[in-house]
């Protein structure tokens, strides 16, 4: 975590404290500060070492907060902020992530019943307590009860686009470290699971003591948790990373087991037994001729663990694309010889979906094509918001402006070394309606249509509104499909096969948004949906430069969905994607 997202952090609570405590404007303007400091060019510590003059640089940084910005660099803590903590010791990051709940309720339900923790508001909800409080009523209270599961659940969990930054900084790490033979990490990042446990991170070596040394001297190791001899964790950033040193001989059994996903490996293990082979963390074994008298435990002949290819391969089985290991139907798919290649890194030619400064993108539509093009894609699509539901403070596009933006990305065409598309991203309305007139979305090359508001519909009034969306003539992206946002709002609740069924009679492609914040479909959906026939879009929504590298996030979700390069649209050259488009 760098300086600027760690002062921006304090800045949101400090805004989050003063509003439960019923503070007016404060806390908006702390918001502002935060936000400007998190997306500011320079390190804010570089600042605060020219003084508070510089910091005040950062647009909405005035005075008072520049000078505990200050503090906080200088002494590592913001007077304030701590009595502030004092006097509300409430637990605010569990709390709002209960929907419905922001610092104000969280305020007044410490005022009024001293609930400090997600356990509290719960047994204070289930005892009926919340709706005595001024202000609430039986209905809130329900809502908060109902509210409570989720929560819980994305209190525990990192996002992928957190934690993969960390894996790829340990392994090259370890890529340095003299004992590591070799590093990989396992789990569910290797899964490539949108959210994240723990990160878990597995070393060959015969020296186990030096390399757990090495791991706790890891300059993004923030604290150690525990260290063994051939063990330990760490939290990193927020995270907890577990390493384990193994043998090299067993490295690939254990990079198997540790793995999993745990019901993946529990149907390996008895496609084993019933072939006479054991499978664990050690190697795989030969267990159909020995049996030990004593115990009549069966000890047998090890037949390998030093790679992956080792264990499957005893076993007749290609060695899974680790986001397939979920054990829904890979490995029957692989005795049926059905198991699909997945879509690789580097296929996508090209981005569908990308903003730009003409609406909330950071960056001008010639910088976009740049960037794209040195990313070695072969075209590029400009799609920026139109007005419309969910499009607030004037973000978005209305058609006249659209008309002229068109003028504009000609202009840019005709400098950029790629072919560049005009594209919308226009809003799906409650009912299914666009909010860009259809002549305009006639003639642009590219529509996608999303929807931004509206998202706690129920699952056949929502499947009815995107089916809708995707049954317009010009559409030829359902963008986002549910609207969630991981760990912070579930999203439409869809049909999934009748949405696969309606893309594919339509010939439009269902986005896998690559966004960290999103990554929708998620790779379930886009298992159901490449089932059905439909195509997918891989597209990463950039609102600047950086943000194009988010396609990897895409890539592995849509090989958690068992898509393959076919099945993805943008992995076809202009004239495939010309064909394509309506
Ligand atoms: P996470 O961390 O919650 O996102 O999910 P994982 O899958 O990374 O789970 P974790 O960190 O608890 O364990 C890593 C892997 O180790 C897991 O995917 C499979 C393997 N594993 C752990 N415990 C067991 C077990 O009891 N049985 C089997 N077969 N495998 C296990
Ligand atoms: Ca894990
Ligand atoms: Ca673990
Ligand atoms: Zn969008």
């Amino acid at each position: 975590m760098s300086r600027n997202d760690e002062i921006a952090d304090l800045l949101e609570e400090f805004a989050d404290l003063l509003e439960a405590q019923d503070v007016n404007y404060k806390p908006r303007a702390y918001r502002d500060a935060a936000e400007n400091v998190r997306g500011y060019h320079r390190p804010i510590e570089e600042l605060a070492e020219e003084g508070q003059e510089a910091v005040e640089e950062i647009d909405k940084v005035g005075d008072a907060i520049s000078s505990k910005i200050v503090e906080y660099l200088t002494t590592g803590s913001i007077e304030e902020l701590e009595e502030l903590r004092d006097e509300m010791p409430v637990e605010m990051g569990a709390l709002t992530s209960v929907e419905g709940v922001g610092p104000k309720t969280v305020g007044a339900l410490y005022e009024a019943l001293g609930i400090t923790t997600l356990d509290e508001l719960e047994a204070a909800a289930e005892a009926g307590e919340i709706q005595s409080v001024k202000g609430f009523g039986a209905k809130t209270e329900q809502n908060i009860l109902d509210a409570i599961p989720f929560a819980r659940q994305t209190q525990e969990r990192e996002l992928l686009g957190e934690a993969r930054p960390l894996a790829d900084s340990v392994l090259a790490y370890f890529a340095d470290v003299e004992p590591a033979n070799r590093a990989e990490v396992a789990g569910s990042i290797r899964r490539w699971r949108e959210t994240i446990g723990d990160v878990d991170v597995l070393v060959a070596s015969d020296d186990g003591e030096s390399v757990v040394e090495a791991f706790t001297d890891w300059p993004e190791a923030d604290s150690v948790i525990e260290a063994g001899t051939s063990k330990a964790s760490v939290r990193a950033g927020g995270v907890r990373v577990d390493l384990r040193v193994v043998v090299p001989e067993e490295f690939g059994s254990a990079l198997q087991y540790f793995t999993g996903s745990k019901e993946h490996n529990v149907h390996l293990r008895n496609v084993a037994i019933d072939r006479g082979l054991k499978i664990n963390e050690y190697g795989i074994f030969d267990v159909s001729e020995v049996e030990n008298p004593d115990d009549g435990q069966r000890v047998g002949e090890r037949l390998g663990g030093r790679t992956e290819e080792e264990i499957y391969g005893a076993l007749d089985f290609p060695v899974f694309p680790p986001e397939m290991r979920e054990d829904t139907g890979e490995i029957e798919a692989a005795m049926d010889g059905t198991l699909p290649d997945p879509i690789e890194e580097g296929a996508l030619r090209g981005d569908l979906h990308t903003h730009t400064d003409w609406s909330d993108g950071n960056n001008t539509i010639a910088e976009m094509v740049a960037a794209a093009a040195e990313r070695g894609y072969e075209y590029h699509v400009v799609s920026d918001h139109a007005t419309g539901p969910g499009m607030v403070g004037g973000v978005g596009l209305d058609d006249d402006r659209l008309r002229e933006q068109m003028a504009e990305v000609e202009a840019v065409a005709a400098d950029a070394d790629i072919p560049v598309l005009h594209g919308v991203e226009t809003n799906i309305d409650k009912a299914g309606g666009l909010s860009t007139d259809d002549d305009l979305l006639a003639e642009l090359d590219v529509v996608v249509a999303s929807p931004h508001a509206a998202l706690d519909q129920d699952r056949e009034t929502a499947t009815e509104r995107i089916v809708t969306a995707i049954e317009h003539p010009s559409v030829d992206v359902l963008g986002h499909p549910t609207g969630r946002l991981l760990n912070r709002r579930p999203g439409l609740p869809l049909d999934y096969e009748r949405i696969a069924e309606a893309a594919a009679a339509n010939d439009t492609a269902l986005e896998i948004n690559a966004s960290p914040y999103r990554l929708d479909l998620s790779g379930e959906a886009t298992k159901f949906a490449v089932q059905a026939g439909a195509l997918i879009a891989i597209n990463t929504d950039a609102h600047s430069p950086g943000e194009l590298d988010h396609a990897r996030y895409g890539i592995h979700t849509a090989r958690r969905g068992w898509a393959t390069e076919a099945d993805v649209v943008n992995t076809r050259d202009i004239d495939g994607l010309r064909d394509f488009l309506h």
